[in-house]
Parts: structure tokens; sequence; C-alpha cells
């Protein structure tokens, strides 16, 4: 027990948390400090916990999500009362969202003032307000209970369907003191977390029954596929079974995207035709159209069966009828099915994979010729051409990625060959999680990162560029600088000096930026000058931005989901 406390004997809450936060692992803390929480993040850092501290608390949170996401451990964010914590809700509801684990520690005021309203400092019932954004909340009144609060909080977090905690420490609680024997005591160290959840063999064999009688099978891969850390086991239900594959986006490199039984660059064409589909850790959302409609059309659209599997039976049926629910953790579900098949498993048959190969082949030539036109202004093709080939050689390099072309591009040309290593904005489609979700990569897994960023995605998080320079981190933000908000050639229709809301400054210098800091600055107009600058950046490990010139005329309105915008009735007419 850490025993700098007013008296040897005792204990307070500042300490109590720290304990209990390293009895439980917790060795990084995500933050922006302040009253009340200033002298806990240096007891923090003194007792040996890394404490990054940020300068703004959506991206402390984003970093404790990703953090969590990659680790399988909650991501902490701490943060001062009502402000700070309602910066901090983004990144706690975001994480939620997207099933990420992680826990935005607040520090409150007064209970008795905030509940008479009567003006307390930062007064806000941040409980209340944190509660429907969240997977639970809790607030610790007693120091002797901080061991349960911390306890329940990991467990929420991590446990069944992971997401995000709200745990309000009132400023009061951090100074209560208590006897050092009895507060050690009253520390939980959590037990098995996150319990596996072993599905019912009926269902399994439900499941095997219909993969079996598929003539044209598909398995899509989640992000919770990614999140589950069995990457072998899904590796090989794919090759056992010879079933093609398409991951979501952060599924990407799960398996390498190089792999024969992809089915990326075929991907209208499998969703289309496929009769027997296997989810795996992905929910039938907006990213999959919902599970019908045109995406979903083809020949097989009304007799078409699902097989899911996830960790929240609740899942099931949330869009269309799943005809073999399968629930439980995926390493345990895949795992039985992988027992299930048994050794003579036979492949699906020959015209599907072959109809499959023939549509990836051409579209995938059309993809190679299009990245070596090259043309002058760079374009995204261009640019993200240049990325590729670097992350093929550096395969344990982090991709981050965000924006709307800069992003629909990046995710169909840049390959992940491992899993784990693409972080983008997820089910929200949410700009700002850049630059957090890069520190947080690199100060989890001390690996390369590469941060494709959109300009206007960059601009929400842009200022932790002093962050990354102050941790010496090794990232490298290659900002897509199309002059504005999918392009930069919009025209104020009124004809009046300001020029339109999606339009930026012309020829901005985002390099400048890093340099400001100490960080290597690169303005890059051509796909060998990028190429130059992101291997020297992968070489030395110094924080880099290079700025990427882009053709403002490139992009297209909202990238490839234009069809989501909703259309003026007025000019309809
Ligand atoms: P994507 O956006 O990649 O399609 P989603 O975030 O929509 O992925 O879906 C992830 C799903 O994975 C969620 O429904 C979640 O409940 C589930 N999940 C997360 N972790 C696990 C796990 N360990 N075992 C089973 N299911 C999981
Ligand atoms: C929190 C709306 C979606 S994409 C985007 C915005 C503002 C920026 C697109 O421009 P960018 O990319 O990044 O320059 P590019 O390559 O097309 O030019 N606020 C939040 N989230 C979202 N999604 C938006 C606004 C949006
Ligand atoms: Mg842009």
């Amino acid at each position: 027990m850490t025993n700098n406390a007013q008296s040897p004997e005792l204990t307070d809450g500042f300490h109590l948390v720290i304990d209990a936060m390293k009895l439980n692992g917790i060795d990084t803390i995500f933050t922006v400090p302040g009253i009340p929480i200033t002298d806990f993040t240096r007891m923090a850092q003194a007792a040996g916990i890394r404490v990054i501290s940020f300068r703004h608390e959506q991206h402390a949170g984003n970093a404790a999500a990703a953090a969590g996401f990659l680790t399988q451990k909650p991501g902490i964010c701490m943060t001062v009362s009502a402000p700070g914590f309602l910066n901090g809700l983004t990144a706690l509801a975001n994480a939620t969202t997207n099933c990420f684990p992680m826990i935005l520690i607040s520090g409150s005021s007064e209970r008795e003032i905030v509940d008479l309203q009567q003006g307390d400092y930062e007064e806000m019932d941040q409980l209340a307000i944190a509660k429907p954004l969240c997977k639970a909340a809790f607030r610790v009144l007693h120091a002797q209970d901080i061991g349960v609060g911390i306890a329940r909080a990991i467990r929420s977090a991590v446990s069944g369907r992971p997401g995000g905690v709200y745990l309000d420490l009132p400023a009061k609680l951090f100074g209560q003191t208590m006897d050092a024997e009895a507060g050690k005591k009253s520390l939980i160290e959590v037990v098995d977390p996150a319990p596996r959840q072993i599905p019912a063999p009926d269902a399994v064999q439900r499941a095997l029954d219909m993969l079996k009688g598929a003539k044209r099978p598909l398995i899509l891969l989640g992000k919770g596929a990614a999140y589950a850390q069995v990457d072998a086991d899904i590796r090989a239900l794919v090759e056992t079974t010879g079933i093609p594959y398409l991951p979501m986006s952060m599924a990407k490199g799960l398996i390498p995207d190089n792999h024969d039984l992809s089915a990326s660059a075929a991907r209208s064409y499998v969703l289309a035709e496929a009769d027997v589909v296997l989810l795996v850790g992905a929910r039938l959302n907006w990213l999959l159209s919902h599970g019908k409609g045109k995406t979903w059309g083809g020949p097989n659209a009304a007799t078409r069966q699902f097989i899911q599997i996830d960790i929240a039976p609740t899942e099931i049926d949330s869009n269309v009828a799943i005809a073999a629910p399968l629930i439980g953790d995926i390493g345990s579900c895949v795992s039985a099915l992988l027992a299930g098949m048994g050794a003579n498993w036979s492949k699906p048959p020959a015209d599907w994979t072959g109809a499959i190969t023939e549509r990836k082949d051409k579209n995938l030539a059309k993809m190679a010729a299009t990245l070596t036109l090259n043309p002058s202004p760079m374009n995204f093709h261009g640019a993200l051409g240049a990325i590729r080939d670097v992350i093929k050689a550096r395969p344990d390099a982090i991709v981050v990625n965000e924006g709307a072309n800069t992003l629909d591009f990046a995710r169909s040309i840049v390959d992940m060959y491992q899993p784990r290593k693409r972080l983008d904005v997820g089910t929200w489609g949410i700009m700002g999680i850049g630059m957090g979700y890069a520190v947080a990569a690199a100060v989890v897994t001390g690996k390369p990162v590469i941060a494709i960023e959109g300009d206007s995605a960059f601009g929400f998080s842009g200022m932790e560029v002093e962050t990354i320079c102050r941790y010496n981190l090794p990232v490298c933000v290659v900002v897509f600088n199309n002059n504005g908000i999918y392009r930069g050639t919009d025209v104020n229709a009124s004809g009046g000096a300001d020029v339109a809301p999606t339009v930026f400054v012309k020829g901005a210098r985002y390099d400048k930026m890093m340099e400001a800091f100490g960080g290597v600055g690169v303005h890059a107009t051509t796909p060998q000058e990028l190429t130059l600058a992101l291997n020297a950046a992968i070489a030395s490990g110094k924080p880099t931005l290079i700025n990427a010139v882009i053709d403002e005329t490139a992009g297209t309105e909202s990238g490839r989901i234009t069809n989501l915008n909703p259309k003026s009735a007025a000019l309809k007419k």
C-alpha cells in the first residue's frame, strides 16, 4: 500500500483509488488535470502509473477507449467536474456505441450543494447525465467503498458486451481518511473480469447444420472478432470451412487482406448473392445496410439465412430474423464450431468461390491501374497508393483513419496484414478520434502509428500534436489536405464574401503545427515525397506531420455515404 497519507496508520481516498487501480493491473491513465484531480494525477504518477496528460478531455477519453479495444483492459480517462466531464462524455458514449471497454472517472462537486442547486464550483449532477450514455454508472461516497466502486466499474466495462462506464468521485472523497490496514482489506482484485460464455451445444449444432447446407456461404468478421483476440481460431474457421469472408473496417488484418478467401474486392457481389451468412462480432446496423434492401438483394434475398455469433443475446433479430443465433464469447463459439466440424468438412461449391475470384481479380486489376495513374496535383489514390506500400513493408504499424473521402478510399486501398492494426471512426462515423486513438495506440503498443486524416477530421483533435511531441510518440500524421470538408471547391450560393461552409483556408500548412512543438513537418505534393517522409518518420520514430496536398476537386460529397444525405424537397421539384 502506498503510505504517504497524513499519518502512517491512515490512508486516504487518493491512495485508495491508486491502490485499487494498481491491484487490478491498471497501468495508464489518460487525463486533463484540474480541481479536484490535480493531486491525484501527481500521486498516480509518483506511484508508477503512466499518466498521459492531454489538451482536451475528449481526446483523453478517445485514447482510453482505443486502449480498451487494443488491450481488453478498461482504458481509464480521468477528468475534472462539469465542463471536463462533459468534454469526456462524447468519448464515453462513443466507446459504448463501439463496444470498447473504458471507464470515465470524473471528480465532482459537493453533493449537498449540487442537489440543492446552490451554485457550487462546476456544479452538475454528473451521474444522472452520464447514465443514459454508458453501460453503467456508479458513485462512491465513502473511502471504504472505493474498492467496490473500482471493481464494479471494471467488471461492467469488460464483461459481456464491453462498453463505457462512468465512475463519479466527489472531491470530498479524495481527502477522506481511514485506517490503512482496513483500507487495504477493502480493495478488491477482480477475479475473471470477462468470464467466458460457453454457447449451448444445440445452438452450435443448429449453426453447423445451416452452414453445411449452404451453397453460397459468407463469413462477416466485425470488430468484435478483432477485440476477442482469438486470431488463430478465426483464421482456422475461415480456412477449414473454405468460406469466403468480408472484414468490417476494424476487422481488416484479422486475416491478412491479401488472403485468397478475402472477398473484400467483390463486396457488393457477395452481399447480394450469399445464401447463408455467418456474422462474427458484427452488427447488422447501417454499415451493413441493416441486412436488407438493395445491398442484400439478388436471387437469394427471400431465402437468405443468418447465423450470428455475439455475446449480447439482445443483438439477435435487431434488424432481420436470425435463423441461428450463437450466443457466447467469440473464442468459445468459434472453437465449438471448429470442434463440431470434424475433419471432413466439405468446402463451398467451386462455382461460388470461382465467381468471387473472377470478380476480385477484375476489380483488383482496375484498382492497380488507378493507383499507377499518379496525376498532378496528387489525388486520393496517388497518396494512398504510397501509404499502402509503406504499410505492406511495415505490417506492424497501426493505422488510425478518419475523414470522409480520406476514410473511404483508405479503407479500400490500404491493405492490413495483422489483427487490431486499424482504428477508425467506427459505428458512429465520428470525427475527432484521430489524435486520441493515435496517442493510445503508440502508448500501449510502442509500434509506429500512421494517422491518415482528412484535413477537416484532423482539425477536431489537431491540438494534441503537442501531446504527441511532449511524450515523443512514434506517430506520423498524414493530413490529406484538399482545402475542406469533402472537397475545396464549394461556392457561397449568395455570392457574399464568406466562403462556403465546407471550405477552409486554401493551401494551409498543417506541417507547421507539428514544427511548432519540435516535431518534424513535411510538405508533400507527390507520392514520392510522401513515401520518403513516411519512411523517415517510421525509421526515426519522431513525431511527424505530413501535409499531403490533394487535388481539391478530387473528393465527393460525404465520400461513399452520399445516399444518407437528406434531399431538399424544394430542389427536387
Ligand atoms: P463492426 O462495426 O465491425 O461491424 P460492431 O461494433 O457492429 O462491429 O459489432 C461488434 C459486436 O461484437 C457487438 O455486437 C458485440 O456485442 C460483439 N462482441 C464484442 N466482443 C465480443 C466477444 N468477446 N464475444 C462475442 N461477441 C462480442
Ligand atoms: C463529430 C460530419 C463527416 S466527415 C467530415 C465531417 C465534418 C469531414 C470530412 O472532411 P475531411 O475528409 O476530413 O477533410 P475529405 O477527405 O472527405 O475531405 N462532426 C462529428 N462527426 C461527424 N461525422 C461530422 C461532424 C462529418
Ligand atoms: Mg478534406
